[in-house]
């Protein structure tokens, strides 16, 4: 049984140093736009970290055992296994404080820094209906609506332009079902609920746009029915001079169109 226990230790030493440098190593993460992504992404990181000898030590555990206790011929069942009481304790204790740990930090102190600075530079309220998105730009008097058409014309359609450098606020909302409004790139996602406005914010960084990468787009991130695949728009980080000129072009666009827009397949 020592020998046996020398083996799982050795082996799972092992698999959680190789565990450990494919976590380093290998970057799953769509780009970075803002400073939240950064803390969002890092708190994965932290995740998989720990979790990594946690579930080493499980599958060495369970395989070494169905390997090395295997029944080589038809016998008998074996004798009963009675619980190792330190270990068992040790166990629920070495996890339950991990657990412990992560719901401190990075879920509260993580949680805090989202909420940091409650004002924000730029609001934008979102109000979502089967199956557009409806932006608001209430400093600009503004509203950009978007169709949904899909990913094949997604160029076709709607912009949510965000300045660089600025704090957003996002005030959300529906008027019929509950949506979920998500940028991949902010890392951000917030339900839509009826005759409720949730906040979301989001510090954008470098400029960035779904030309370059589909994470820089809003998509409904919660089933509302048969246009929820189509409901998102582009999303555009951009400087905050370049913001300026794209907001008088947006306005300038709304009063040629002067409602065209709303013909969209609903
Ligand atoms: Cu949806």
């Amino acid at each position: 049984m020592r020998r046996d226990a020398l083996i799982v230790f050795i082996l799972w030493v092992l698999l959680t140093v190789v565990g450990e440098a494919i976590v380093m190593a290998i970057d799953i993460y769509p780009p970075v736009a803002a400073v939240e992504a950064e803390h969002i992404d890092q708190a994965a990181r932290t995740l998989f970290m720990l979790a990594t000898p946690v579930f080493t030590f499980v599958v060495v555990v369970m395989l070494y055992s169905i390997w090395r206790f295997r029944a080589r011929d038809e016998s008998e069942e074996g004798p009963a296994v009675y619980i190792h009481q330190p270990f068992a304790v040790g166990w629920l204790v070495v996890t339950s404080a991990l657990a412990a740990l992560l719901f401190y930090n990075p879920g509260y102190v993580g949680w805090k820094f989202l909420q940091r600075d409650p004002t924000g530079d730029l609001v934008v309220q979102v109000v979502a209906a089967q199956w557009h998105w409806h932006v608001t730009y209430p400093q600009y008097d503004l509203t950009v609506t978007s169709k949904p058409i899909g990913f094949e014309r997604m160029e076709e359609n709607a912009e949510l332009a965000l300045p660089a450098g600025k704090r957003v606020k996002f005030e959300i909302t529906s008027v019929d079902v509950i949506h979920s409004f998500w940028i991949p790139a902010l890392r951000m996602k917030v339900d839509a609920v009826p005759g409720l406005v949730t906040t979301m914010y989001a510090t954008v960084t470098e400029p960035g746009s779904y030309e370059e990468d589909a994470a820089f787009r809003v998509q409904c991130a919660e089933l509302c029915g048969t246009g929820h695949p189509r409901m998102n728009m582009r999303v555009t980080v951009m400087e905050p001079e370049e913001f300026e000129k794209w907001v008088e072009e947006q306005k300038k666009m709304m009063e040629m169109g002067g409602g065209m827009e709303e013909e969209g397949d609903h």
